[in-house]
């Protein structure tokens, strides 16, 4: 019962109502007290090396650096749902520090994970602003962490893009979680508020409409695929892994959209345990993460249940049979 209770517990910052009964899936297996994080958020201020002066440290006051404090944050939010959601402590599920570095860099304009610390730079101003003032950027940034100790989806090709793919999902599942928002009410939006007002768009990228996230002069149309006829052969970002990850995540959005309710409780744990099986290849493609998910929906919620369906629904919908 314990456990229940904590995968039911509403998000803790907003006050949310209290989650509705759901039918139950398969036992989850979580601590039976939450973990709290330990976080270290480093200032690189406007240098691009690593780690820079360390600034805040768990259980220190704000700094009065929004960077650092939205960071701090935001490891915080995404912290709270891998550990009350999946029973995840930190990305290596033993509660690793989780360590970031802000202002990198001369008005640089991205965000990444360098396979030990979350980095972001402050953006150029024109374009982007900040790269912590979004959550799912942040939850982004983490889920790369925990795919690098789970799946370990290499990062090139399809496998590459669905190694993207996780990290947008989890990055939205956090903001969603953090939010205490439905499939319904969620934006699918990945890095909503990082473009200047200057900038013709709404984010980053949609899960939900790939493709669809700005048209501007300066920046041209997001390039994203929706579906696999339009799948991008280059070269170009490790085979456009940040490109082709329009198609999984749509197919992950399409999924939580038509079962409803909160995303975390189905599509989520269902990927989880696609990232945690340890049947998932390294060098999977689409098709293979797809079965994978399927098995996996079949496995935690019923055979032909409504999240098994919804889930082969989304990937047939993307161009990917199951
Ligand atoms: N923001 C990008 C990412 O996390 C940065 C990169 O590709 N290095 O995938
Ligand atoms: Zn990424």
């Amino acid at each position: 019962a314990a456990r229940r209770a904590l995968l039911r517990e509403p998000p803790a910052r907003l006050g949310v109502e209290p989650l509705p009964e759901v039918e139950p899936g398969l036992p989850t297996v979580l601590p039976d007290a939450p973990s709290a994080p330990d976080r270290r958020i480093s200032d690189a201020e406007g240098r691009e090396k690593l780690p820079g002066r360390l600034v805040r440290r768990e259980g220190e006051r704000a700094t009065g650096d929004e960077a650092v404090d939205d960071a701090y944050d935001g490891l915080g939010d995404t912290h709270r749902l891998f550990d009350r959601v999946f029973g995840r402590d930190s990305i290596d599920g033993a509660g690793m520090p989780l360590e970031a570095t802000v202002h990198f860099g001369d008005k640089y304009d991205n965000a990444f994970w360098d396979g030990e610390r979350m980095v972001f730079g402050d953006g150029d101003g024109e374009v982007f602003r900040g790269f912590t003032d979004s959550l799912s950027v942040i939850g982004h940034e983490l889920a790369h962490g925990v795919t690098e100790h789970t799946a370990k989806l290499r990062y090139q090709g399809q496998s590459g893009a669905l190694n993207e793919h996780v990290s947008d999902a989890f990055g939205a599942l956090v903001e969603q979680y953090a939010l205490g928002q439905d499939a319904e009410a969620a934006t699918w939006l990945i890095g909503e508020g990082i473009f200047t007002d200057e900038v013709q768009g709404r984010a980053l990228r949609s899960m939900l409409e790939p493709g669809t996230a700005y048209d501007d002069d300066v920046l041209g149309r997001d390039p994203q695929p929706a579906h696999m006829r339009d799948y991008i052969e280059t070269d170009d970002d490790n085979g456009g892994v940040h490109l082709n990850s329009g198609i999984p995540n749509r197919a992950f959005a399409l999924a939580a959209t038509e079962l409803g309710g909160f995303a975390w409780e189905h599509v989520g744990r269902i990927w989880y345990d696609v990232l945690t099986s340890g049947r998932l290849p390294a060098d999977a493609d689409f098709a293979t993460f797809a079965a994978e998910t399927v098995r996996a929906a079949r496995e935690r919620f019923g055979r032909d249940s409504r999240e098994q369906r919804a889930v082969a629904h989304g990937w047939s919908t993307v161009g990917i049979e199951v």
